[in-house]
């Protein structure tokens, strides 16, 4: 399979994008109780956001949950409610922890003030009378920055996802499976319980590939991804190790539950042909399927999968098309 490019998978570059990114456009919640003061601080910020008033600290509390806002600003004077216990509650929920806010400050009044909220996670601050030239800069950087950290977040967990993933089949890869395994053979043998691993090889994959081209083979390994999936559980770890080889760990079954599993997907697979999507042709498939449980307390991810590698090497030798424990 030719290697996706990143733009093509829909990883946007980040860096690219924040460099690109003037920090105008935002979605701002503005926090003030006084009509002239807000009245002013908007005018000023809608050259470049847009920008939303909020004069209640309840309420600013339940629209900055809503995750549209890219800044929060906050005028440390307010006159019915406290603006830092607003600041402290909006740093500590999980929804608004992320939301940069501007405060706005008094320098005679509320200097004393701004340092504590500077402590309790204020990002940047402007100071009265507004120069309204630094407050757009001040807004414009905390949404830049709010908008790349976001970016990344995303990307970071796309990237996570995709380290974890076979392309092909959407399947567990290998690497998942090597690490989550052990971890399941020793709770397994801590806790007394069976386990039982399948390995999958679908018999003469080989020739497939020649009748009906490498993207025919794919169709037949996105299929079998399929049923593999519906005759499995999901507490079972079923992952595309290789090719056309696929690993199924299957937490507290024993070896004749899991040989039913495995009887019950051979016959789903050799009962219904697969289809080429290019030519509309169908094809007989069969897999053979090799089976291990757990041998003892000493036992190892490595001597289970082994064991089950051994079981599919009969299966193979002995005709395909079938299930050996
Ligand atoms: P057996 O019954 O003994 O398993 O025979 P086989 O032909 O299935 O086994 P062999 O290991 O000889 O062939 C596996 C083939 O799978 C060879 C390889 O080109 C093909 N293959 C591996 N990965 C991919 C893939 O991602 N897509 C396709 N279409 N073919 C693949
Ligand atoms: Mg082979
Ligand atoms: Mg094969
Ligand atoms: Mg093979």
């Amino acid at each position: 399979m030719r290697a996706q490019t990143s733009r093509e998978i829909g990883i946007e570059n980040p860096v690219m994008e924040a460099i690109a990114d003037t920090g105008r456009g935002g979605q701002v919640l503005l926090i003030d109780d006084r009509k002239s003061s807000w009245d002013r601080i908007a005018g000023m910020l809608s050259a470049e956001h847009t920008v939303d008033v909020e004069t209640d600290a309840a309420e600013a509390l339940f629209r900055a949950a809503d995750g549209t806002y890219d800044l929060v600003v906050v005028s440390l004077g307010l006159e019915s409610f406290d603006a830092l216990r607003l600041c402290s509650q909006l740093r500590s929920l999980d929804r608004t922890r992320n939301v940069p806010i501007l405060a706005i400050a008094d320098p005679e009044e509320e200097s004393a003030r701004l340092n504590r909220g500077l402590e309790i996670g204020v990002n940047d601050y402007v100071f009265r009378p507004i120069d309204r030239n630094e407050l757009l800069a001040r807004a414009r950087t905390q949404v830049r920055k709010k908008r790349f950290t976001e970016r990344l977040r995303d990307n970071v967990t796309l990237s996570i996802e995709m380290a974890i993933t076979d392309a092909l089949t959407g399947l567990h890869n290998r690497r998942y499976m090597e690490t989550h395994v052990a971890t399941l053979v020793e709770q397994a043998i801590a806790r007394g319980k069976p386990l039982s691993v399948l390995v999958l090889d679908i018999d003469f994959f080989k020739s497939i590939n020649d009748t009906h081209g490498h993207d025919g083979g794919d169709d037949v390994l996105r299929e079998f991804a399929m049923r593999l999936r519906k005759s499995i559980r999901g507490i079972d770890l079923a992952c595309r190790f290789g090719g056309e080889e696929f690993v199924v760990v299957m937490p507290d079954t024993d070896i004749t539950v899991a040989a039913k599993v495995a009887e019950r997907l051979r016959r789903r697979i050799a009962s219904e042909p697969f289809l080429i999507h290019a030519s509309g042709r169908s094809v007989e498939v069969t897999i053979s399927i090799g089976i291990s449980g757990l041998a003892g307390t000493d036992d190892s991810p490595a001597k289970v999968l082994k064991r089950a590698d051994e079981a599919l090497y009969r299966a193979k030798r002995d005709g395909r098309n079938r299930v050996v424990a």
